[in-house]
């Protein structure tokens, strides 16, 4: 007879099994107890690597990020109690981005819950309506060993669904926790995943009203977040002769004579905004932040068409009249090939000699700087990547400093937890993201946001990762300068709930965890900066200080210079 901790042993070391034969290849496990069993089986197994992390809120966002950047699933494992419920902020936000994630609780046996045990809490559905599915997986028991195999495939299956997300499997485990596992139930043969993911059948017939609705002479495409190849929304910008606004995000913010980049800056000027509207919009993606962009969209009173690969609504502003379930690229590309072309080649001309005098307004005020400028920082970073890095960047002004100034370039991927918008677990999912990407990665986030999520720091030093965390350090939340609450309150109440100034010693931080840092005070220090970053192996962090109050002003400088530079 088998005894019951070799049972569980072995039960764990199947459901590591089918997720290594499933394509998952990292684990993130945090210290405890309860969940010995499946630590331990995750660390036997030598297909999977194996990260550890003090602090469960990071664990989950780093293994966020290793979904975000590969699209697998990443096991993040906790132990029981409260420890399990620090993970609901990255779970939402994988719910919310569709960035597939296994989320493993141990778990007390049955005989300790509600009777007052130690670290036991209630963990049933503990993440509610934010994952795709909860198990139950039960204690092992040899009588269910042909059970455990769908169990694991399922959760990964689920997890790469038709939308994917967290996937929850809660794990009672029982003492004696450290076993031996003998031999596993039989695999499926041959190697391919049991259950195939989900995926939209790619773009089927073209929808003839569509087709008729992209012949429009005056049209736009909104490139939000991911359209797979960007080729194939050129493709459709070709056909039609539209220009494609592009977040950074989408990877069509590359060198084109249809990009438009500083779209934000554009729209502000009112005679160009009142004079270029559009009759149609294809939106791809979830829409860029400019919420500038989005009320202008809105409107324009444009006939919008949203697609969204997961097919999921994006339409903050109700204005889609057609919501498409499709690859953007291979949609653009169905469509490109149907459409008839009415390009009016002013139209896109217009949109073109815009944008170029708006990118060498914001060369020419940023130039004028000799302090480093938030805006100055997001462009000259963006700039700087070497060819296949990676740049993960945070809420709050870094992500919209980048959208509206970032200058269009190649082989430059941007990711952003867009879901939830939170500013928690940025440098983690940044780790996260190093840790599944061949390339240099680097991260822009705030002063706010690097101490929100200080603990990413943990055991960063050695992660052999190749990291630059580019702190905008502004003491503060700068982005509330740009709001009503900023007029309207005193100084003090505004600094107090608001501005929310810390005295915090952001390089001594960094250093307290051994990671080198250098600090940029002004405009020209940030580049010799990233070059000495890009030299040594290992993660850097460069703080630039920057002052919020100079930083209205610069947005208004590079909003009027715009302006000023616009053909009339
Ligand atoms: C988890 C979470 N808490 C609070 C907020 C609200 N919030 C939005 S921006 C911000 C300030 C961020 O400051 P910082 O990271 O320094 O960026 P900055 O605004 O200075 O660019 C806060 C608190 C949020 N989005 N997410
Ligand atoms: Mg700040």
């Amino acid at each position: 007879m088998t005894s019951p901790a070799n049972v569980q042993a072995t039960f764990v070391a199947t459901l590591v099994d089918e997720w290594a034969r499933a394509g998952v290849t990292d684990a993130v496990v945090c210290p405890g107890s309860r969940s010995t069993p499946l630590a331990l089986a995750l660390a036997a197994d030598g297909r999977l690597r194996l990260h550890v992390h003090h602090d469960e809120r990071a664990a989950a966002f780093m293994a966020l990020g290793i979904g975000l950047a590969s699209g697998r699933p990443a096991v993040v494992l906790t132990t029981s109690g409260t420890a399990a419920v620090e993970l609901h902020p990255a779970v939402v936000e994988a719910s919310m981005a569709a960035v597939p994630m296994l989320v493993c609780t141990a778990d007390r046996p049955p005989e300790l819950r509600s009777v007052g045990a130690p670290q036991t809490i209630d963990q049933d559905h503990l993440y509610g309506h934010a994952v795709r599915s909860f198990a139950e997986a039960g204690l092992a028991d040899d009588g269910n060993r042909l059970a455990w195999r769908p169990l694991a495939a399922r959760a990964v299956a689920e997890a790469m669904g038709a939308v994917p997300g967290p996937v929850h499997l809660n794990l009672p485990f029982r003492e004696p926790l450290v076993g031996e596992a003998g031999e596993l139930p039989a695999g499926r043969p041959g190697d391919a995943p049991w259950h195939l993911p989900a995926r939209p059948a790619g773009a089927a017939e073209p929808d003839a009203a569509l087709v008729a609705l992209l012949g429009a002479s005056r049209g736009l495409i909104v490139a939000g977040s991911w359209v797979g190849d960007a080729d194939g929304v050129t493709a459709l910008a070709e056909a039609t002769g539209w220009p494609v606004l592009a977040d950074p995000r989408s990877g069509c913010r590359r060198p084109s004579a249809w990009t438009v980049a500083a779209f934000d800056a554009l729209l502000r000027d009112e005679g160009f905004a009142a004079g270029h509207r559009p009759e149609v919009v294809v939106r791809l993606g979830s829409p860029p932040a400019s919420g500038v962009l989005s009320k202008w969209l809105a409107a324009t009173g444009a006939r919008q068409v949203a697609v969204d690969r997961h097919g999921v609504v994006y339409d903050p502003e109700r204005t889609a009249s057609a919501l498409v379930h499709a690859r953007p690229d291979a949609w653009c590309r169905t469509m490109a090939a149907a459409v008839g072309g009415n390009a009016d080649p002013a139209w896109l001309a217009d949109w073109q000699d815009a944008e170029k005098a708006a990118q060498a307004a914001f060369d020419e005020v940023l130039a004028g700087h000799g302090e480093s400028t938030e805006p100055g920082v997001a462009r000259t970073l963006v700039a700087q990547l070497a060819p296949g890095s990676t740049l993960v960047v945070g809420s709050s002004m870094p992500v919209r400093d980048l959208e509206w100034y970032g200058r269009p370039r190649n082989f430059v991927r941007v990711l952003s937890n867009r879901g939830a918008n939170g500013i928690d677990g940025v440098v983690s999912t940044a780790v996260g993201v190093a840790l599944a990407s061949d390339g240099p990665v680097a991260a822009l986030v705030g002063d706010v946001s690097f101490l929100h999520d200080a603990n990413a720091l943990l055991g960063l030093a050695g992660r052999g990762l190749d990291l630059t965390v580019v702190v905008v350090d502004n003491r503060g939340g700068g982005i509330f300068s740009f709001l009503p609450q900023a007029a309207a309150l005193s100084p003090e109440r505004f600094e107090l709930l608001f501005g929310t100034p810390h005295d915090v010693d952001l390089p001594g931080l960094a250093a307290a965890h051994g990671l080198p840092t250098i600090t940029v005070h002004a405009a020209d220090g940030l580049v010799p900066a990233l070059n000495v970053a890009a030299a040594a192996p290992g993660t850097h962090v460069v703080v630039v200080r920057t002052d919020r109050a100079t930083n209205v002003t610069v947005h208004d400088e590079l909003h009027a210079a715009v302006s000023r530079a616009l053909p009339r």
